[in-house]
């Protein structure tokens, strides 16, 4: 198994993340986004829709989805359970992987896609050149602090993980995407106690920092 990925970004984070809570070492290669890499010819011919992550299997399959990567690699490793054990735990985990992705992640990635000069042309990632909506940024920067307020309540309410004592995906997907929105200034503006000290915890486990 090989997997595409760029250091900075964010849905490759999430996969090394789990990979990493897993045991699992993956061979890497690197797709520099900030050269354009991954619209090179060779890139395209792994994955044509021009993202990453990719997890390219050895009979040339690639799976080209930070979750499905996951999905695989759960199936591959099932200890330790980072999607669910019983059918409760598998859909409250999914049920979180959609608010996070739509909630969270789609509107940090609307705000800063739509505002930056960086992105100019491409306010979605993938091959068509798609243009800027201004507006589009600011209902980003709108929604998503709506929901790190929700993430807080969630683990003020149960904790120490979202889904209560065992960590999950849902754990490290939410956490990928704050660290990610933190160091883009899309982060909370206002004070969380509950989320920063669950980020805190995250950040002390050897498999965040390997
Ligand atoms: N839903 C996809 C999203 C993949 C995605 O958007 N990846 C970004 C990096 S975080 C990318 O490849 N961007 C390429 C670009 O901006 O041109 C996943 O989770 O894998």
């Amino acid at each position: 198994m090989k997997l595409y990925e760029f250091e900075g970004a964010p849905s490759p984070r999430k996969v090394r993340l789990f990979a990493a809570e897993k045991g699992l070492s993956l061979p890497t290669v690197s797709v520099d986004l900030r050269a354009g890499e991954q619209f090179s010819d060779w890139y395209r011919q792994i994955q044509p829709r021009c993202t990453v992550p990719a997890l390219a299997l050895e009979d040339g399959t690639v799976i080209g989805d930070s979750e499905a990567i996951c999905r695989y690699l759960e199936a591959q490793q099932p200890d330790p359970p980072l999607l669910g054990e019983t059918a409760l735990e598998q859909a409250r985990i999914a049920e979180w992987l959609r608010r996070i992705e739509l909630a969270g992640y789609g509107p940090v990635a609307d705000a800063l896609r739509n505002q930056s000069p960086a992105f100019a042309g491409r306010a979605l990632p993938g091959p068509d050149p798609i243009e800027q909506i201004p507006a589009l940024a600011e209902r980003g920067r709108w929604r998503a602090q709506r929901f790190w307020p929700t993430l807080d309540a969630a683990l003020a309410a149960g904790g120490p993980w979202l889904l209560g004592d065992r960590l999950s995906a849902a754990d490290l997907f939410a956490f990928a995407t704050l660290e990610f929105a933190q160091r883009v200034e899309l982060g909370p503006d206002q004070e969380l106690p509950a989320l920063a000290s669950w980020q805190q915890r995250l950040r002390q486990r050897s498999t965040v920092q390997a």
